[in-house]
């Protein structure tokens, strides 16, 4: 089976990820960009200031994507470039810079899909209260607004937020994403809430703009399974999958949240607060919502923690996306399996969780179009005589993609697939160490562009349409 021709093969990045240009061209401050600068909170204390320098270098980089036959390129716009301060004037420099980015895409036949916000918040906001100020939902709206204005002519595919369950989660329970606020489940739901009705206003406003592309949202898909066929794995599997999976797509795709969160949250005096104009734009937008993105990496195996609450003890290093951590309400802990394939950052490999991940969200949300918008392999890549053999990395996204193809034989709506990273970039707490891309970006070296063995590998599987995988 070949993918068909309105299947997208894409890479992803994110602005704040390789930009660099920090304070060019009257682009504000951000939360990452002062985040980043604390002692200890990345890996050797590495920022984004240059990052990969794809602000000065996108030419460069996009040629290489072209030569790579790459049919999409998912990026994000940094929303203080646009606005410096979240709000009030346009800086026209940073219109003109994705401007000239889409065109660029576009001279190469490269779609443009946007990000509106990968996490790099204006500073100004996140001061004055981040995502719990109904202040930057209205700013997010209109700078929504204004990237659908300047950019909707050319740009048909919008997504509104990156991983609302990270940023949040990080964010307000691990502290290890900014504001840095640790173990506050009532600011974390709170969060959650407002940016679906940021996501939610940005939708509705969107289709009411009549520029017919598609607008979506880039969850997180992490499914969940039981560590055994017990009734307490079973019990803890159902858990987990309510509070990562359901509590995040119901509102995108059936617009009212899961009761089993709702409840509880009420209970524990954690819900967040809502009013029923809010409930009622979210109703609205998921009958306009367009797709849901996936970013899948690994599933969880989890199992149901018995006696004693489990004390949440949270590390930069454990926040990280490795098994290991109690549930913030102690009820089941995720765990690490002798029997499964795991990375060196001890994410686990699991094509089949990812098969099985998706039939379960075709039974829960029926036929609706999903892009692949984030997988990939984080590795320190070898290089053996001034190649970089990512071999790897090659195993692990064919297999993605071989499992991409079964889901779609077996009726799942899969219309594309974007692979992280398009090229090396900065790895948020990891640094550069913890490599993605199908392009080497020499650091030592005035920052060089390098093809790794991946590089090939992907364009003849784009050439081939993914025949032969
Ligand atoms: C996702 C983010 C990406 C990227 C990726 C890999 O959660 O959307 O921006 O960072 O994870 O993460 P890491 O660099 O931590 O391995």
């Amino acid at each position: 089976m070949k993918f068909s021709h309105d299947f997208l093969f894409g890479a992803a990045s994110a602005s704040y990820q390789v930009e660099g240009a920090w304070d060019e061209d009257g682009k504000g401050m951000t939360n990452w960009d002062e985040f980043s600068k604390i002692p200890g909170k990345t890996f050797e204390g590495t920022n984004g200031d240059v990052a990969v320098d794809h602000y000065h270098r996108y030419k460069e980089d996009v040629a290489l994507m072209a030569e790579m036959g790459l049919e999409s390129y998912r990026f994000s716009i940094s929303w203080a470039r646009i606005f410096p301060n979240g709000d009030g004037e346009i800086n026209p420099k940073g219109i003109e810079f994705y401007n000239n980015l889409i065109d660029e895409c576009l001279k190469y036949g490269i779609v443009p899909f946007i990000t509106l916000y990968h996490w790099d918040l204006p500073l100004t906001l996140e001061k004055a209260g981040g995502w719990l100020n109904p202040r930057t939902l209205d700013a997010f709206v209109n700078y929504a607004k204004t990237c659908f204005e300047a950019f909707g002519d050319r740009v048909k595919h919008f997504i509104t937020f990156n991983e609302t369950i990270v940023f949040c989660a990080l964010g307000y329970m691990a502290g290890a994403h900014p504001p840095g606020i640790t173990n506050d489940p009532k600011k974390y739901f709170q969060a959650v809430h407002n940016v679906f009705y940021a996501h939610a206003q940005a939708v509705v406003l969107y289709k009411s703009m009549n520029l017919f592309g598609e607008i979506g949202i880039s969850n997180v898909f992490a499914p969940a399974f039981g560590v055994d066929n017990s009734e307490d794995s079973h019990k803890a599997a159902y858990h987990a999958n309510a509070y990562a999976t359901h509590l995040y797509f119901d509102p995108i795709l059936k617009g009212e949240y899961p009761a089993y969160v709702m409840d509880a949250l009420q209970k524990s005096g954690f819900h967040p607060e809502q009013t029923a104009d809010e409930l009622a734009i979210i109703k609205q937008a998921a009958s306009l919502n367009d797709f849901m993105g996936l970013n899948y990496y690994q599933p969880s195996r989890v199992e149901l923690i018995k006696g004693e609450l489990a004390q949440r003890e949270i590390t930069r290093e454990n926040s990280t996306g490795a098994p290991g951590n109690p549930s913030f309400d102690g009820v089941f802990r995720t765990v690490k399996m002798d029997d499964k394939r795991y990375t060196k950052w001890d994410w686990e490999i699991s094509p089949q969780g990812f098969i099985d991940g998706l039939k379960m969200l075709r039974e829960r949300y029926g036929h609706v179009k999903l892009y692949i918008t984030e997988n990939g392999l984080g590795d320190e890549d070898p290089i053996v005589e001034s190649e970089i053999c990512d071999v790897p990395r090659i195993k692990y996204i064919e297999e993605h993609l071989q499992a991409v193809k079964q889901a779609i034989a077996e009726g799942v709506n899969v219309k594309g697939y974007f692979a992280w990273s398009v090229i090396d970039l900065l790895s948020w707490l990891n640094g550069y160490k913890k490599q993605y891309g199908f392009i080497y970006v020499d650091h030592k070296n005035n920052y060089e562009r390098k093809k790794k063995m991946s590089f090939h590998w992907y364009r003849s599987v784009i050439e081939s349409r993914g025949e032969h995988l």
